[in-house]
């Protein structure tokens, strides 16, 4: 399974670690040949190369947009080394073979994400370079291929064990790499495409982005995991910016992305805080400054929110902090945090921080992609925003201008709360949340409860879902649900609406004083 190597192809544009590769395979014999830009640095160190446009008798021509797609090029990568026929062909046209390609492509994702312009982003695909390594690559049983300078040393080390051989359990793991890496790279032209062209469809679009990542373990110690990109930047957790403590494990990520996605949907006129936990917020909350939402998100469940992760929408505060780290918290994500606030932050060493720069653009178009067994389900992102021109109100009752925003406000928040969802809400604040249950009145009677304990924890007169608001993910298919709310305290209710039996709960809302509004549109989260 040894293949001795005697010619390589050198075309990288990143060429970092290229000379030290090509001098190791010149102590080894091996003929280098390059194109216009790897042979001039080749050239410059002082090495024997010689250039491809010699080996396929052919200039590179408009711009070197074609320089290496030739037969003498990918006839040398694709011969089958020892069929009659293949070596006939390259006797006849005097195609010498290839054993090893050293490509790495034109850098498309990093050009695309500096913000150039259209013209500039397309000259940045790289054509020969994908196709010479899916040419080497399906030729594993012969050649070698490497993609990243993080490849070089290995590989050196590899000839100098094997006399100057690759071994096939090594081709073929590049093989394999080397399919991951294209595959990427055309994921990501799509995905741009599909920004700039505006298209939709979660049809015809690409998966699959560079590995950012490796966790020590999964959602348990017994599972792999890593992170990957997803080709287009959205704020959030995956280009946040980490100022302190140990690596995110993969269930900080999931509700770290899921507690900075919930805060980015209040704008920044009013301080918003999210504390999440296992990717449910434990508690939500506005206000005038970051410390007073911070403490009304935290009065909703003060026992869960321990190990919690807290989004924000604005810079961090050292006031804000300061409240924070009165109890144990695993991550804080915010847009930025000011010097007070790394100061005070940086005594809890094992706390994560992450700034993120910008908030992420709740309405922006983008997809959810989960996977089934065998495959992946993929959607558009819940882009959806009820705003107060949406509702209808279907009781005799009219909500008040408080109640009016509380339900916005709650419905916002039920966005994000796994189904079946129920939060109760009062001034700008969660004050019960109902998450995750096979039932509505289960998660209805669970929010109302957790609202009784946060009181009885607080020492307050009584549970705050008194005069509260009440929000449902989707609809209430009977009363049942609507009544328990009621005797909560609840005045107002807000909920898509569509159910069979909406006259009859309807009628329960009016039986019961209540205010109640239809969005006509939900937001399941399963
Ligand atoms: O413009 S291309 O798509 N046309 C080609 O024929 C071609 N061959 C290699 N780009 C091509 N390449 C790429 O050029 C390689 O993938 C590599 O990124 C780069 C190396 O160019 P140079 O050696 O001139 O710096």
């Amino acid at each position: 399974d040894r293949v001795p190597v005697r010619r390589a192809l050198l075309s990288v544009f990143d060429k970092t670690g290229l000379i030290d590769l090509a001098k190791a395979l010149a102590s080894h014999g091996v003929e280098l040949l390059s194109t216009g830009g790897s042979a001039k640095a080749l050239k410059d160190a002082g090495l024997a190369v010689k250039d491809v446009s010699d080996v396929t008798g052919f200039p590179e021509i408009m711009d070197g947009r074609v320089k290496t797609l030739h037969p003498a090029v990918h006839g040398g990568l694709l011969a089958i080394r020892d069929a009659d026929d293949h070596v006939a062909s390259m006797e006849e046209h005097g195609i010498g073979a290839i054993d090893l390609l050293v490509v790495n492509l034109y850098p498309f994702a990093e050009v695309m994400k500096s913000g150039a312009d259209a013209a500039t982003i397309i000259e940045n695909i790289d054509i020969g370079g994908p196709a010479m390594l899916r040419a080497a690559a399906k030729n594993h049983a012969y050649v070698s291929v490497l993609t990243s300078p993080d490849d070089y040393a290995g590989f050196i080390a590899e000839l100098a064990d094997n006399d100057g051989a690759s071994r096939l359990a090594t081709r073929q793991k590049l093989a394999q790499a080397t399919y991951a890496r294209t595959a990427v790279y055309d994921a990501g032209i799509s995905n741009w495409m599909a920004e700039q062209f505006d298209v939709a469809e979660p049809a015809n679009r690409a998966f699959g982005g560079p590995l950012l990542a490796t966790m020590r373990y999964g959602e348990n110690p017994h599972q792999q995991a890593a992170l990957y990109g997803g080709g287009v930047a959205r704020p959030g957790v995956t280009t946040a910016r980490q100022l302190q403590g140990k690596q995110l494990s993969y269930n900080n990520i999931n509700d770290t992305d899921a507690a900075f996605e919930l805060a980015s949907e209040f704008d920044a006129d009013q301080a918003a805080v999210a504390i999440i936990k296992h990717a449910n917020p434990c508690g939500v909350a506005t206000g005038e400054t970051l410390e007073d939402a911070y403490q009304r998100a935290f009065d909703c469940d003060p026992v869960s929110a321990f190990g919690g992760i807290i989004a924000m929408n604005r810079p961090l505060t050292g006031a804000a902090a300061e409240k924070m780290v009165e109890i144990f918290t695993e991550v804080i994500i915010a847009p930025d945090a000011d010097d007070a606030a790394r100061e005070v932050l940086a005594a809890k060493k094992n706390l994560r921080l992450l700034v993120t720069g910008a908030m992420a653009d709740p309405a922006e178009a983008g997809l959810t992609v989960r996977n089934v067994a065998g495959g992946y389900l993929v959607q558009g992102r819940d882009a959806g925003r009820v705003t107060a021109d949406d509702l209808k109100v279907v009781t005799k009752r009219q909500p008040n201008a408080q109640e009016m925003a509380d339900m916005l406000f709650a419905f916002r928040v039920a966005k994000h709360v796994k189904s079946n969802a129920i939060i109760y809400a009062k001034d700008g604040a969660t004050v019960g949340i109902g998450a995750g249950q096979m039932s509505r009145v289960d998660s209805s009677r669970i929010a109302a409860r957790k609202a009784v304990d946060a009181a009885e924890a607080a020492g307050w007169d009584g549970p705050k879902t008194v005069g509260s608001v009440v929000a449902s993910d989707a609809f209430f298919p009977f009363a049942d649900g609507l009544l328990s709310a009621a005797e909560a305290g609840a005045t107002a209710v807000i909920q898509p609406g569509g159910s069979m039996r909406d006259d009859d709960v309807i009628a329960a809302a009016d039986e019961a004083g209540l205010a109640m509004v239809f969005t006509g549109m939900r937001h399941f989260r399963h």
